[in-house]
């Protein structure tokens, strides 16, 4: 795919920095596709029939990360549904890629990324926001020890992508600690930059 048919933006941030809730509100005012990767990888999980259902169960409780053929085959194919279906050519992709392998592997095979939106917030809010949702969301990685490590892969794995990417110029760092509308405001003030 070319950069001249897609525009690829990643959104990082550590567990429960409000990804998924900024996106929602991207989505509805810029039409963008919004795919988080954690969210196909638990419908994979849950899909009767799925060979790497047990697999993938595994890492999300353990809070790792998945092998990359498997998320990037799934985020290939929701991108082909969407463009195909929905004529859409705008994608936000959440939550990947969260290992430099990924994001080697996806600027090279699939398309490079425009810019990465990243939602900085400390463990303590994350910590608090996610023990909060975990009392109704049913995932069955939001509880302490599943948390914590959420957090260590997070540091360990993930942050060294969003470094690689800042020190290309390409990372758009969010302050995520403010009220989600507060967060909204600065994600539109600072994308309208990008040309978005
Ligand atoms: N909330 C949000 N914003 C707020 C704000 N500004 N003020 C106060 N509250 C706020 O938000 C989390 C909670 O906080 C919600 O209750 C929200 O209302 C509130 P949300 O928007 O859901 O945050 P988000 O960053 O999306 O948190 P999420 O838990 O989804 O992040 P993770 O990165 O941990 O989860 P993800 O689904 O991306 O991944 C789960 C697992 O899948 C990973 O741990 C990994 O095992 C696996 N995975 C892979 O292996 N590979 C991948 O590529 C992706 C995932
Ligand atoms: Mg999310």
């Amino acid at each position: 795919w070319s950069p001249d048919e897609v525009t690829v933006i990643f959104v990082l941030g550590g567990p429960g920095a409000g990804k998924g809730t900024q996106c929602t509100k991207l989505v509805s005012d810029y039409g963008f596709k919004h795919l988080s990767a954690g969210d196909l990888l638990r419908e994979e999980q849950d899909r009767p029939g799925s060979e790497f259902g047990e697999m993938i169960k595994t890492y999300i409780k353990e809070g790792t990360i998945v092998p990359m053929e498997v998320t990037i085959q799934l985020l290939e194919n929701a991108m082909k549904k969407a463009m195909e279906t929905e004529n859409k050519s705008l994608f936000l992709i959440d939550g990947f890629p969260r290992k430099l392998d990924q994001a080697h592997a996806f600027e090279r095979s699939v398309v490079p990324s425009k810019f990465t939106l990243f939602f900085d917030a400390s463990e303590e809010v994350m910590l608090k926001r996610l023990l909060h949702r975990g009392e109704t969301s049913g995932r069955a990685d939001d509880n302490i020890e599943s948390i914590k490590k959420r957090f260590k892969t997070f540091v360990d794995t993930s942050m060294p992508v969003v470094n690689e990417f800042e020190s290309q110029g390409r990372v758009v760092k969010i302050d995520a600690v403010q009220e989600p509308d507060k967060v909204y405001q600065d994600v539109q003030e600072k994308i309208k930059a990008w040309g978005v």
